[in-house]
């Protein structure tokens, strides 16, 4: 019987960190996932390296559930984003070396696709409102039918969501930089630039804003009965869900979509915000929730609540993560878009193959298994680098959340 015959865990940094599980069987079969935890991605390394690759060792590969549950019931401290973005990074790489193995994209294996491709949103953002419509103009020019966009706010230093450059990169310092916020300036300018946006390009395209977990519900509720008539896609993490229960608050006031979970791990953060139907995009990613297996199970608990898939895909879950998520998200049946934020240009040099993308969507192709390599030998040049990222505080220098 084909086992696994080892498990290393690679760490490199082309341009920005990126944590790799490679596991080899013993018939020579390597799949990939990735475990990369944005700012604290050595602590998944070691969660890997000392606890988990011993227990790999010898067993069957094939086994994949049983290997989840082995991973997240057998060892007793459940959940939380260092164990599901290690149990990812297993999945992955065992999703990998079966369809490998049988000669099949990981998509055919997950049932066969559901759409001819993946509809994607990239990133548009600026320091202004030109720059902003600037930048959506080229965005639309690539042929993207979904943006994100984003605006520094006059009066807040650092504000989330904007490229400095081609690329936007929030871990941008070997410390935590500190930012600044004010709620009363971005509820204020906010609805507006957006309002730019629509009057400028009109409403044929998607129209995505994220909040970022800034606002408490009541002000999230007021932020979205605000730009109702915009029709944004959704907006996306308008208050912090760590109390699920809070966004009944915003769902009294506001039919502008809700999109919620690129912090969130697991199931159980999710399913009250499902099964009460208090948000419309559930946006976990595979690297971060425990894999394919996992988020495949998320997304079936969703699709019974009418609640689509949107998942998280930022140049920090890595190309093995997002060619993952793109064979998931070509199969299922509420899948609603993928974030596709691209990468910086190092970054190719390690990671070979991956999703293609055309005119507003992405397929990830149908080479065996997830249809991506990693040179090691490139990804050797490029040492890790403590990157972190940034600390938001209130104008008056009490944290507020990022
Ligand atoms: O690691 C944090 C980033 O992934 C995050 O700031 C990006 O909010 C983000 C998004 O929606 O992609
Ligand atoms: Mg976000």
């Amino acid at each position: 019987m084909d086992t696994i015959a080892r498990a290393d865990v690679l760490v490199t940094s082309p341009s920005r960190n990126f944590v790799t599980l490679k596991i080899t069987t013993t018939d020579g079969v390597v799949g990939w996932g990735d475990a990369t935890l944005n700012g604290r991605e050595l602590a998944v390394a070691s969660y890997l390296a000392d606890h988990v690759v011993p227990l790999l060792i010898g067993r069957d590969p094939s086994r994949i559930e049983d290997m989840w549950q082995y991973l997240f019931k057998g060892v007793y401290w459940r959940k939380g984003p260092i164990t599901m973005t290690a149990v990812a990074a297993v999945d992955m790489a065992l999703w990998d070396i079966k369809g490998k193995v049988a000669g099949l994209p990981v998509y055919q294996l997950l049932g066969g696709a559901s759409r001819e491709g993946v509809l994607v949103y990239t990133h548009a953002s600026g320091s202004d409102i030109p720059s902003l419509l600037d930048d959506i103009a080229q965005v639309k020019e690539h042929g993207y039918r979904a943006i994100r966009a984003q605006t520094a706010v006059p009066g807040v230093a650092g504000t989330y969501g904007v490229k400095h450059g081609a690329y936007y990169e929030p871990a941008n310092a070997a410390l935590p930089e500190e930012q600044s916020w004010s709620t009363e300036a971005y509820l204020d300018f906010a609805p507006r630039y957006l309002a730019e946006v629509r009057e400028k390009f009109g409403f044929d395209f998607h129209l995505l804003h994220d909040i970022h977990h800034r606002l408490t519900p009541i002000e999230a509720a007021r932020f979205g009965k605000s730009v109702e008539d915009l029709h944004l896609f959704w907006m996306e993490d308008p208050t912090p869900a760590d109390n699920q229960e809070s966004f009944h608050l915003i769902r009294q006031h506001t039919t502008t979509p809700i999109a919620v979970g690129e912090v969130l791990s697991s199931i159980w953060d999710v399913h009250h915000l499902i099964t009460e139907q208090l948000i419309d995009y559930v946006r976990l990613s595979v690297t971060h929730a425990g894999g394919i297996t996992h988020l495949r199970r998320i997304f079936a608990l969703a699709e019974l609540y009418q609640v689509r898939s949107g998942s998280h895909g930022p140049s920090d879950i890595s190309p093995i993560g997002q060619a993952a998520a793109t064979h998931l998200d070509l199969v299922i049946p509420n899948f609603g878009i993928q974030e596709h934020m691209g990468y910086p240009g190092l970054v190719d040099e390690v990671f070979k193959g991956g999703p293609t993308y055309a005119d507003g969507y992405l397929h990830p192709g149908d080479a065996p298994g997830l249809g991506i390599d990693y040179d090691e030998t490139a990804a050797a040049t490029f040492p890790y680098s403590p990157k972190y990222l940034p600390v938001a505080r209130r104008l008056d220098g009490s944290v507020h959340d990022w």
